[in-house]
């Protein structure tokens, strides 16, 4: 096996479902976690080939892109967590871009907001629009559920699962659980994520 070190700030973000999958793949990885300065130091040294995080470091050698390297680790040590049925696949991997693209620049403005006043305001503007159809359409994938593509937990619902408990967490201002039970399937994923074994073994370790 490889030898992995990831590398991101000391926050769950992007890196996070990396993260898990690695523990539910039952791959060591050492899990370095940058404060800001340390990266803006290593980034102006050329350490991140795209200039950001995650990296995940396979015998030293970096990679980047949280969706592939989320594929990787699911090829690796956890073949559930990537479905082998190509349309299944398809959900996953639209979600993956549509959280690790669209929602991302979505939110980025109002995360540098400090106005925790204009912070809301602007989320209540992303719920109307954008936002809002990104989390109807992943709403409209989601099938019988509990998960994305049925009962096994996959990349998808690490990303969806982690969205969830970070809206019911208070910690991002103007996002909460009263916005996630308007997307009731997406509720019940979160639910489902929260109290799936390796979850909370993650949680407990
Ligand atoms: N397309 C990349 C985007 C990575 C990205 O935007 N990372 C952010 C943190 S979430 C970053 O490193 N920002 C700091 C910077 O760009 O200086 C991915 O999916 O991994």
């Amino acid at each position: 096996m490889p030898v992995f070190r990831l590398t991101y700030f000391d926050s769950p973000g992007r890196a996070e479902p990396i993260r898990l999958a690695m523990f539910l793949a039952k791959l060591p990885f050492e899990d370095r976690r940058l404060k800001f300065p340390e990266f803006a130091a290593l980034k102006e040294q050329g350490a991140f080939p795209l200039g950001a995080v995650p990296m995940l470091e396979v015998d030293g050698r970096p990679i980047v892109q949280t969706a592939a390297i989320l594929r990787y680790v699911a090829r690796l040590g956890a073949p559930a967590l990537y479905p082998s049925d190509p349309y299944a696949g398809l959900l996953v991997d639209s979600v993956l871009e549509t959280f690790n693209d669209t929602v991302s620049h979505l939110m980025r403005p109002s995360l540098f907001e400090r106005d925790v006043a204009k912070k809301i305001e602007m989320r209540r503007a992303l719920l109307d629009g954008a936002l809002g159809a990104a989390l109807r359409y992943v709403e409209g994938l989601i099938g019988d559920g509990p998960f994305l593509t049925g009962a096994e937990l996959t990349i998808a619902d690490l990303v969806l699962g982690e969205t969830c408990r970070q809206y019911k967490s208070g910690s991002l201002d103007g996002l909460s659980a009263e916005t996630l039970a308007a997307y009731p399937k997406l509720a019940r994923l979160g639910e489902a994520y929260a109290a799936h074994p390796g979850i909370t073994a993650y949680a407990a370790r």
